[in-house]
């Protein structure tokens, strides 16, 4: 076990070069829950429509029925072109003709649903057909709503309303989906990732150390004697502790790093492309920042510390992520046995 009298002490300027910059970035392009659903209202915006049709006349006559603000129109010459263009970039509503000279209206509706990406494309067949078993044809093919030529320019504009009125609802959908999988990765407290998050992310990133060698490391931190601030001074004193500590480790992280509160006191830091020495640079200051802090209570000033446990991946031995937080959390033990607001490393000497 190293001690932290053996841990050399590299620049604060190394700190940097290692954390790769700017290591304050760390989780908020990840992890910032409060953006998720706040985009610019989607019923604000443009609609994209792309039309595809071979007569240039019903090309037009469309242009000009949803001329406006609200919609921004794309031209297709043909069902092979549309396709084209729909590889380029998403379009949440598609005007298709059915009879086209290369790819029909039937197999650009099919190639849309078969390909379709997370967000909804909502097709309408603008056609001549008007048998009710075409009709019966066109949405089977996945087609949403249907209008035939010669087309009513009010009742073109209301389908495409209600086409609108649809595609809204879906990205209200979609974006509260989003912020339920950031809430279900983020832990309320301190808005770092949760048990949940890293227990996810980590092993992948274990995968890659094993297939590409970089060094994969993991550490167990834990608050020290914090049960007795907590019956001192309440639990409100004690989440604002762990809500500075938490920024202490958001502040310190770089951004291609993991730090997760896991339960009660306890953070789990995952760190990679690491040396011994960055770990143990990174995890003197985090040690030395929180002992910095002055915290007070009931006019007291209090000072709480850390102990730190970390752990190597090594290819000679079988591990896998859950054995290297339990051997970074024995090492933390290891800590707090010979006297707390220490550092030590795994199978070390
Ligand atoms: P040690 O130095 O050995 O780690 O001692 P400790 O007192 O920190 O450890 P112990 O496991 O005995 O107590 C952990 C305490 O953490 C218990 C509880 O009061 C506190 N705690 C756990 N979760 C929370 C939380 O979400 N908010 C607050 N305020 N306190 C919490
Ligand atoms: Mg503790
Ligand atoms: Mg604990």
């Amino acid at each position: 076990m190293a001690t932290l009298a053996s841990i050399p002490k590299p620049a604060f300027a190394d700190l940097i070069l290692q954390a790769g910059g700017r290591p304050e970035k760390a989780h908020s392009e990840e992890f910032n829950v409060s953006q998720a659903g706040r985009s610019k209202d989607s019923s604000e915006q443009a609609l994209k429509v792309l039309v595809a049709d071979d007569s240039p006349l019903y090309r037009k006559l469309v242009k000009q029925t949803l001329s406006g603000e609200q919609y921004e129109i794309v031209l297709a010459k043909s069902g092979s072109h549309a396709m084209m263009l729909l590889s380029k970039e998403h379009f949440p509503l598609v005007i298709t003709n059915w009879m086209m000279p290369d790819m029909n209206g039937i197999e650009l509706c099919e190639h849309i649903r078969r390909n379709s990406q997370q967000s909804y494309t909502y097709i309408i067949m603008l056609t001549g057909e008007t048998e009710k078993s075409k009709v019966v044809k066109g949405l089977a093919a996945g087609a949403d709503d249907y209008l035939t030529k010669p087309f009513d320019s009010g009742e073109l504009l209301a389908r495409v309303g209600v086409g609108r009125r649809i595609i809204n609802l879906q990205r209200q959908m979609e974006s509260k989906n989003r912020l339920l999988e950031e809430l279900a990765l983020t832990d309320t407290l301190t808005g770092l990732p949760n048990r949940r998050a890293i227990e996810e992310w980590a092993p992948r990133q274990l995968s890659g150390a094993t297939r590409h060698g970089f060094p994969f490391w993991v550490v167990v931190a834990d608050l020290d004697k914090f049960k007795s601030v907590n019956d001192t001074y309440g639990h409100e004193a004690g989440d604002a502790i762990l809500k500075r500590f938490a920024q202490i480790l958001r502040a310190n992280c770089r951004a291609a790093d993991m730090c997760a509160r896991i339960g009660g006191e306890e953070f789990v830091i995952v760190l990679t492309h690491t040396s011994r020495d960055g770990v143990l640079t990174l995890l003197e200051r985090l040690r030395r920042q929180m002992e910095s802090q002055r915290f007070m209570f009931d006019s007291k000033e209090i000072i709480v510390t850390a102990s730190f446990g970390a752990a190597e991946y090594s290819r000679q031995q079988d591990q896998n992520f859950t054995r290297l937080v339990g051997a970074a959390d024995m090492a933390m033990y290891s800590a707090k046995r010979q006297g707390r607001n220490r550092i030590e490393i795994a199978g070390k000497a």
